[in-house]
């Protein structure tokens, strides 16, 4: 575009928000928040006709391309830096819109007075002119942010259970890794007022552990508890454990039970290896359970396990059965 022909293009903008008495803010990116900042009505959260009741703003856009559309409320924003200011009056609309797609939207803003006007639709509600019918388009460009930046991964969605996902596909991981660290403050709460009489089981020890090259720990701990509430002396390794430690714990605490957790299908290989490694050290009485994402009762059976468990529950179930105890 010649420079001529830029200016002209800059002045048509600006003197078209002049005219309108609008103006766009924020950063024309998927996923980043715009702002449409509208001159209305003069007003104050005190005045009579109560802006936040008695106006209905909402804002139309509609993806060109793909004709997905969302109506976003708008609100009274006093002289438009409220927060600052404190100011209660003034003459400023907002509508806050996160475009989920790029390439062009367009918009159309609805703007009325009447009785509950934010609220509700009648013939009474008439247009609160100003910005009411306005139009306009806005171009959006891909995201610029990565890394631990939420504008680089778009809307958080809830998919069911307990997850959120955002819209580029992760999941939001805080309250899964919360609800570890909730267990384990639960548990030192609890286990001094649990029923002693399940400790007849004493003796019985499981050496567990998330195996080498693996961190998960959130369910190797929650079996942890629910082993140890169930009456098991459970002799917990930790995370990334070797092979040879779990040999040597074995070793130590005269275990007969072994539970091997693991999140990564790297994690079969070490499970495998420390089944072998146990048996070549001679511990072939020993049982060994396994659990954990990629397992199953097919890899159980491929690396020579003595049993698999999908929960908490069936390493109860497992162990009680190896010990001889009824649960
Ligand atoms: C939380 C999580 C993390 C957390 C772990 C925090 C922690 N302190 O544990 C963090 C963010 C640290 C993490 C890191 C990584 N993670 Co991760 N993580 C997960 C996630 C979301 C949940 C796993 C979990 O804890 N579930 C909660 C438990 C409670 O659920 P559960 O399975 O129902 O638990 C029961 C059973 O498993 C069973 N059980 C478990 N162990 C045992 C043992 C025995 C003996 C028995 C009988 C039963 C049993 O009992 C449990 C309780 O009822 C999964 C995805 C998913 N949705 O599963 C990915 C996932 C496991 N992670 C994955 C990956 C790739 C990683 C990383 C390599 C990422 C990276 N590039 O850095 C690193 C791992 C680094 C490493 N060396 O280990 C992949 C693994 C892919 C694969 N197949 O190899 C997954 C599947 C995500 C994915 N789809 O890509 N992760």
């Amino acid at each position: 575009m010649s420079r001529i022909k830029f200016t002209f293009a800059l002045l048509l903008f600006f003197s078209l928000n002049v005219l309108f008495g609008q103006a766009i803010q924020g950063e024309l990116k998927k996923w980043h928040k715009v702002t449409l900042v509208f001159e209305g009505p003069e007003t104050s959260e005190q005045a009579k006709e109560n802006p936040f009741l008695n106006y209905g703003l909402n804002v139309t856009f509609v993806h060109t391309g793909t004709q997905e559309k969302y109506t976003v409320p708008g609100y009274f924003a006093g002289d438009g830096d409220a927060g600052n200011t404190g100011a209660e009056s003034g003459n400023v609309w907002k509508v806050h819109f996160t475009p989920p797609e790029t390439g062009e939207w367009s918009y159309t803003v609805d703007f009325k007075k009447g009785k509950w006007a934010a609220v509700r639709t009648s013939e009474k509600i008439k247009s609160a002119e100003f910005m009411d019918g306005e139009t306009g388009t806005l171009t959006i460009g891909s995201t610029d942010k990565s890394g631990r930046d939420f504008r680089g991964k778009g809307m958080l969605n809830y998919v069911g259970g307990r997850y959120l996902k955002f819209q580029n596909g992760e999941y939001f991981l805080p309250e899964l890794m919360v609800s570890g660290d909730i267990l384990a403050a639960i548990a030192n709460k609890v286990k001094p007022y649990l029923d002693s009489s399940k400790k007849a089981n004493k003796g019985d020890k499981v050496v567990l552990g998330t195996v080498a090259g693996d961190i998960h720990d959130i369910a190797k701990d929650i079996v942890a508890f629910i082993l140890d509430i169930n009456g098991f002396d459970v002799v917990d390794l930790g995370v990334d454990v070797p092979v040879n430690k779990f040999v040597a714990a074995v070793q130590e605490h005269q275990a007969k039970i072994v539970g091997l957790s693991g999140f990564l299908t790297l994690a079969i290989e070490p499970m495998r290896e420390t089944v072998s490694a146990l048996k070549e050290a001679g511990f072939t009485d020993v049982k060994v359970m396994i659990g954990g994402g990629p397992t199953n009762e097919l890899v159980c059976d491929d690396i020579g396990a003595d049993g698999w468990g999908a929960n908490a529950m069936d390493a109860v179930s497992l162990a009680s059965k190896w010990a001889g105890v009824s649960k």
